[in-house]
């Protein structure tokens, strides 16, 4: 395997880190990924043989030492995090640990090899958090006003980084990717639980009401394969130390987007809010100024949120 670069994806059973092993494969890479024996595979399933997959854990320092330092990779995605911003309200601590010590972890794990691979880190659009309508589109420059543990864990992750390539000249490029969506996404965000409730609709395995939380938030959605293009042009043309947007530029209302997939379906439905699903602290609309990514990379998103959610609700016909 002489000639090939090595990427390593911390994360790669994930949503994201399954999309993005994908993409390095076919462009040559040699992949490795972190997993922990409880991670379920599904996702990565049909390429594993082509993977090769280490058992880590981002709290366990000396195992991310010990495989850095014999992997010497020249890339790193860094998407390994305890994602989910409900969750984040329920277990503050634990995500604090993951998304900050964790990343900590990994930093000194690349120090300490004494090597030095470009590493993205994936930085998120809800570190912004409240955002004033004549602040909108969002860019890079805008006062971080995070609202939920989740968005504050993701904040000191992305300043860490900063630290790290402040302090020790580190490779950090910072991403803010807002939100991404598509086949995998997992049925805890709200368009990928609307596409299961479609889909048990049409098999008749739920009444016809789809239960919804906040539909009036709006959202600039990214389709996942484009976003993890994106990831790829970030290690490859990105300044480190510097932070990027990566998002269309346009927004959805969160009930349009649920029209959009009922347009794909022959299903009458009526629709229940859930207390459940709303949150403390909601950010009523995120839109973000991809300029900065654009002009440095070329980057475009390329394809229609129509199809993405097409693709989603057909993923999730195939699996309820
Ligand atoms: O929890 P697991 O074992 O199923 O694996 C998840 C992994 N992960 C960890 N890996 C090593 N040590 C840990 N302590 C640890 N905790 C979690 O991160 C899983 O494979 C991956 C996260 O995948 P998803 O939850 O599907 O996240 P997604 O949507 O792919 O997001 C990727 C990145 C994250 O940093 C998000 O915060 C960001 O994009 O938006």
């Amino acid at each position: 395997m002489a000639g090939k670069k090595k990427a390593l994806i911390t994360g790669i059973a994930g949503f994201v880190g399954s999309h993005l092993a994908e993409l390095l494969l076919s462009k040559g890479f040699e992949v490795y990924g972190f997993c922990r024996s409880r991670t379920k595979m599904d996702h990565i399933e049909e390429i594993k043989n082509k993977l090769i997959l280490e058992d880590a854990d981002l709290m366990d320092s000396h195992s991310l030492y010990t495989i850095i330092s014999r992997i010497k990779p020249d890339f790193v995605f860094h998407l390994a995090a305890q994602s989910f911003v409900p969750t984040s309200w329920i277990s503050p601590s634990v995500t604090l640990e993951v998304n900050v010590s964790g990343s900590a972890n990994l930093f000194e794990a690349i120090r300490q090899a004494s090597i030095d691979p470009v590493v993205q880190i994936a930085c998120s659009s809800e570190e912004y958090g409240l955002v004033y309508p004549d602040e909108v589109p969002i860019k890079e420059t805008n006062p971080l006003r995070p609202q939920s543990p989740y968005a504050v864990s993701k904040v000191a992750m992305d300043y860490l980084g900063y630290q790290y390539f402040s302090s020790y000249n580190m490779k950090i490029v910072r991403t803010r990717g807002f939100n991404h969506t598509g086949p995998r996404r997992g049925d805890t965000f709200a368009e990928s639980n609307f596409a299961k409730q479609i889909a048990l609709i049409e098999k008749g395995k739920q009444e016809p009401i789809i239960h919804v939380g906040n539909l009036e938030a709006k959202r600039d959605y990214t389709d996942v394969r484009d976003m993890v293009r994106a990831y790829l042009l970030a290690v490859e043309k990105c300044e480190a130390g510097d932070v990027y947007n990566i998002c269309t530029g346009n927004a959805i209302e969160i009930g349009k987007m649920l029209e959009l997939l009922l347009s794909f379906s022959k299903v009458k439905v009526s629709t229940k809010q859930d207390q459940s699903r709303m949150r403390p602290s909601d950010v009523p609309i995120l839109i973000g100024d991809n300029s900065k990514f654009v002009a440095q990379t070329g980057w475009k998103d390329e394809i229609p949120f129509k199809k993405t959610m097409e693709d989603l609700l057909n993923y999730w016909r195939a699996r309820v």
